[in-house]
């Protein structure tokens, strides 16, 4: 805990109060030196005209400042008139309208939190949300406090060169004697948390964009010297963006300039800031030699994501944090969409909803689980989590498929007339779309109030007599921490039903005139409901849930008809689902089988379908890349009451061997057939070629005893012209004991030494290894000269690719990979408090292993909780994994 005495306190959604005072313009100055940096800021104030105490004390925030001096309207304030702790300056005595003018000074190259101003690489950025504000100087850091700020900023010119903030450059003067000043202005009233400030010695990359208004705006990639050459596709992709939200949504851009720059030490991926986002470095350079694939499509969102963030975001922010779905699940939905209409859509639903999978309901599901509206935290930046974000952006799909997209686009227009700069709330958000949709979504709203995952169990019937076929869907939730009784939820039920040949019928509810063939849109209100089909000549096929219009969990169907859609179904979202679900289903057999010490093998008929899928003429080959993959390690865990690790593993390498061994030649042909040589680009097509190819080589690499398959691989990982490719040889050869494998990671190593990003690849590829001593070889590359805790990408790379994305390692019985965590936690808490919260999260996940690793688990978040000097952000998570 940050005191022993006191316990952290927890912020709560329902203690929200409307601020005493406004703050009307902030000026800033910043003077940066090497050996720190001294901030000056005027504040124009007023008493807010919606609160009542006139004699309401001026209450500011601000952390780790030094305070040098503060004056009221010009005149210095006495030692009487304010007071001043840990947390806060306190003024008394304030008339209705005055300015305040503060100056603190700041150590931002010894900040190793990376909040607030610190420095990266030498050069100065900031990063202000949630609360980092407040580690630059005294304000109203919360963000219904919008202001116009102006900021000024004087630093050496040969060492910072470039000096930016938000909005636009209005001055630069070169001040003799070495420095130089930047003045630069947003005429946007705007929430502290959009605040950025960057100096530094960067490289800019330029081009302009028209909008559809005619105005002509220039946009600029600042990145250090070398690595200029990489923002091409981040170029393409701000473009596309500022194109795609003027035809979708009518937004256009405000400013006449918009800047990205690239930093390597970043906590996420990326920040919003007005008219100056600061991005990771991970999610802005991309070239064909160093990024994959996957980099290039995160590339294009992320660019996307923060681009939409100007409107829903920043133009209307959020009134509070626990309003933070509003603009994060609504931008994550923006940016999903986006990135649909750029590639395959079908083969981004199913990334999206892998990844929902993947990282959101084992959070729904465990300690942490918290509504997409939280009701309280103690850290707020713990809850910049896959539920506000991807369940967010779920429910906000939900929206709209319930209302459809004319009157989702009416709902978004009715929510920025009312809420153009403003702070809103979800609620503000569901107003506007059921008051320009006409829907009740009244039921709606206990989406953003109820946590967990709900379950669905669906049972049919058939009267032949009557031509009618019956669905009844049952939903349930389980509780969640503080919320142990669920209410039903509204859930939008996409239907459809086949004919025995796989054709889409007509889904017509009883009583109905016939409506076209198709998916149709069904509402699920009640904790059971019944659905009747008429006009039904026999028994049909449903297909359930199409293109997963809701983020629900559905009980395992009838294999039959899970085989039937998984090669029919006309929603390609559901016949990858059904191959899922058989799959799933298939492998759980094989784990409970190896339990209990029986012979087991993967089904023929699923392997033929398989090899139906993977020449398939018809079908698109990044679909057939993703359904052909089986189900993952983590998925089929979290299918299970009880945990299987190693079962899991085992039976799932053995099924993928299977497909290899019986798949061959097939395999090998379709390798062939995309083995493309062409000119490189990552248009959706390229991109599906090479997945597919490389799906077919990573069930080729498989094949031990077969040298054709082996000298594949290796030709891949030593001469492939893209980081698609080689990656794709080295992940074979990192679960491969051969001799080559050192040598080739070496050369990998060699070759790439200089290009961060590319090593990071590097120690997550063998942070992510099935071979045994595994985890020896993390510890000792912790100890790698080119290892390092500071960068948040590197230390990632290396501990949560284990603790995520390594179940056979991590879970190890004996517990080593659980200390392992636990250490690299505690080594962070204090330098980076917001990382070490982040990477502590599957610690927390004990609830579903065996009695042996529960134990082993908590034993080690005792251990975190027994520290002395326990960040809040630590605290938190670990106190609520524990309980
Ligand atoms: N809004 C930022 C996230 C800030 C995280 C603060 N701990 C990036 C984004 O979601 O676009
Ligand atoms: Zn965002």
């Amino acid at each position: 805990m940050p005191d022993s005495s006191t316990p952290p306190r927890t912020i709560r959604l329902a203690d929200y109060r409307l601020p005493d005072f406004l703050i009307d313009a902030v000026d800033l100055a910043f003077d940066l030196r090497e050996d720190g940096a001294t901030v000056t800021s005027r504040l124009t104030m007023r008493r807010n005209p919606a609160t009542s105490d006139p004699a309401a004390p001026l209450v500011l925030d601000g952390q780790d400042l030094k305070l040098t001096g503060i004056a009221l309207d010009g005149e210095a304030l006495g030692a009487n008139r304010y007071t001043v702790d840990a947390e806060h300056l306190t003024v008394t005595d304030l008339p209705g309208v005055f300015t305040l003018d503060i100056t603190t000074e700041i150590a931002p190259q010894q900040n190793t939190t990376m909040q607030g101003l610190y420095t990266s690489g030498g050069n100065f950025c900031t990063q202000c949300e949630a609360e980092g504000f407040r580690h630059i100087t005294y304000y109203l850091d919360r963000p219904d406090i919008l202001a116009r700020y102006t900021t000024t900023i004087v630093a050496d010119k040969a060492k910072y060169p470039v000096l930016l903030s938000n909005g636009n450059p209005v001055e630069t003067t070169d001040l003799g004697g070495g420095r130089h000043r930047a003045k630069w202005e947003d005429p946007f009233p705007k929430p502290s948390y959009l605040f950025a400030l960057v100096a530094g010695d960067l490289v800019a990359v330029e081009d302009s964009f028209t909008t559809r208004s005619g105005r002509d705006i220039a946009l600029k990639i600042f990145t250090r010297r070398g690595d200029h050459t990489k923002v091409d596709h981040a170029m393409r992709a701000l473009k596309a963006s500022m194109a795609w939200d003027e035809q979708v949504y009518g937004f256009e851009y405000d400013l006449d300039l918009f800047m990205i720059v690239a930093v390597s030490d970043f906590n996420m991926g990326a920040m919003e800031n007005k008219g100056l986002n600061i991005f990771n470095t991970a999610l802005v350079l991309a070239s064909r030699e160093t990024a994959t694939d996957g980099d290039f499509q995160r590339v294009e969102s992320v660019v996307a994501h923060e681009y939409f963030h100007n409107w829903t975001g920043n133009r209307i922010t959020c009134r509070d944090w626990f309003q933070l779905s509003l603009k994060e699940g609504l931008t994550v939905f923006r940016d999903q969409e986006f990135s649909g209409d750029m590639n395959s859509r079908p083969v981004q639903r199913i990334t999206d909803v892998r990844r929902l999978r993947a990282i959101q309901f084992p959070e729904d599901g465990g300690p942490i689980a918290h509504p997409i509206r939280p009701e309280s935290y103690i850290e707020i930046n713990n809850f910049y989590t896959p539920t506000v974000y991807e369940k967010g952006a779920e429910v906000i799909r939900m929206i709209h498929t319930l209302i459809g997209p004319e009157r989702y686009r009416k709902g978004m227009d009715l929510y920025v007339a009312r809420h153009d700069g403003q702070a809103a709330t979800c609620e503000n958000f569901v107003a506007a779309m059921e008051d320009a949709s006409g829907t009740d979504l009244k039921l709606f709203r206990r989406w953003y109030s109820q946590a967990g995952t709900p379950e669905i169990v669906v049972e049919d019937s058939w009267d032949d007599a009557a031509g009618r076929y019956s669905l009844t869907l049952r939903q349930s939730t389980g509780p969640t921490p503080g919320q142990p009784d669920k209410q039903p939820l509204h859930i939008p039920f996409a239907l459809g039903l086949l004919d025995a040949q796989g054709r889409d019928l007509p889904v017509r509810l009883a009583g109905e005139a016939a409506p076209a063939a198709g998916t149709r849109v069904l509402s699920l209100t009640a904790a059971e409901q019944r659905f009747d089909f008429d006009g039904l000549a026999a028994r049909p096929v449903p297909s359930l849930f199409r293109g997963f219009s809701a983020p629900i969990k559905l009980a395992p169907q009838p294999r039959d008809r899970l085989a039937f859609l998984f090669a029919h179904d006309s929603d390609p979202f559901n016949r990858w689902e059904a191959g899922q679900q058989l799959a799933t289903q298939l492998l759980l057999e094989g784990v409970a089988a190896r339990k209990a010490g029986q012979d087991w093998r993967l089904d023929a008929e699923f392997v033929a379908a398989i090899g139906r899928l993977l020449d398939d003429p018809a079908l698109d080959a990044a679909f057939i890349a993703e359904a052909t993959a089986l189900p993952g390690e983590s998925f089929l865990a979290d299918q299970m009451r009880v945990i299987d690790v190693e079962g899991i593993h085992a039976v799932r390498e053995a099924a993928r061997l299977a497909v290899a061994t019986a798949l061959r030649d097939r395999l090998l042909a379709v390798y062939r057939a995309n083995d493309d040589h062409g000119p490189f680009d990552v248009s959706a097509a390229a991109v599906g070629k090479r997945a597919l190819k490389n799906a077919a080589l990573s069930y080729l690499g498989l094949l031990r005893d077969d040298a054709e398959a082996t000298a594949l691989v290796l030709a891949q990982a030593r001469g492939a012209q893209t980081m698609t490719d080689v990656l794709a040889a080295l992940t074979v050869l990192r679960d491969r004991d051969i001799p080559e494998r050192a040598q080739v990671l070496q050369d990998f190593y060699d070759r790439w030494q200089d290009e961060p990003l590319v090593i990071d690849k590097w120690f997550a590829l063998q942070a992510t290894s099935s071979l045994p001593g595994t985890l020896d070889a993390i510890r000792a590359l912790t100890r790698h000269p080119a290892f390092t805790l500071r960068n948040p990408n590197r230390a990632r790379a290396l501990i949560s690719s284990l603790a995520m994305g390594n179940p056979l390692h991590f879970h190890a019985a004996d517990g080593a990979g659980y200390a392992f965590l636990a250490d690299q936690v505690l080594a962070l808490n204090a330098a980076n408090p917001q990382l070490a919260a982040r990477i502590l999260v599957p610690l927390g996940r004990w609830q579903r292993h065996d009695p042996g690793r529960q134990a082993a688990m908590q034993a080690q978040l005792d251990r975190i909780l027994a520290a002395p000097d326990l960040s809040r952000d630590v605290y938190e998570i670990a106190a609520k994994s524990r309980a």
